[in-house]
């Protein structure tokens, strides 16, 4: 069902300060940035690596206001690792099966992520205490 890691999402208080560190730490470029209204972010990518099945990448995440996840994550825990993100190539099956196996969708149907992207999270109590979200990267991507 995975074909791989598409990304780890970061919870930073600033892209503006965040994304060079991580470019200049790593050697890492930002190859795209969006805001993301539904989700409540700022976000930015940074490719990782370029694989057959789609890229792999940091994603750093800026909320933009205090009543968003990743708002209330940042004022509860601080900065840190928010959720891992995997690709598949079809999320409706993905979501199908998960849902047979009664795990808890916090989308049920997909929704829209980075670069035209198909997206939906699933709770982390039902996964190790990780918020967890699979991609279907849109056609091209
Ligand atoms: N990772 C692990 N646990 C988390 C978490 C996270 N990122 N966010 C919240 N939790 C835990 C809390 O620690 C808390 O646990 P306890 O009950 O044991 O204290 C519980 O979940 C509830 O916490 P909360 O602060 O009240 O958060 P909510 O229930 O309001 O929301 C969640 C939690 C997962 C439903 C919400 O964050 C969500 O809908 N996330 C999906 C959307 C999202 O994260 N968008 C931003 C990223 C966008 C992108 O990647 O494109
Ligand atoms: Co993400």
């Amino acid at each position: 069902m995975l074909t791989r890691i598409d990304h780890v999402g970061i919870a930073v208080a600033s892209l503006t300060e965040t994304i060079p560190i991580y470019e200049q730490a790593f050697n890492l470029k930002c190859v795209h940035q969006e805001t993301n209204e539904r989700q409540g972010v700022r976000e930015a990518m940074l490719l990782v690596h370029s694989g057959d099945t789609g890229g792999s990448y940091v994603q750093l995440l800026e909320p933009i206001r205090d009543d968003t996840p990743v708002g209330k994550f940042l004022a509860k825990r601080g900065p840190g690792i928010h959720h891992i993100a995997y690709g598949v190539d079809d999320i409706d099956a993905a979501l199908a099966s998960l849902t047979v196996g009664g795990f808890d969708l916090v989308n049920k149907t997909p929704v829209h992520g980075t670069s035209g992207s198909r997206i939906a999270f699933i709770h982390p109590k039902g996964l190790g205490g990780v918020l967890t979200e699979l991609v279907e990267a849109a056609a091209g991507h």
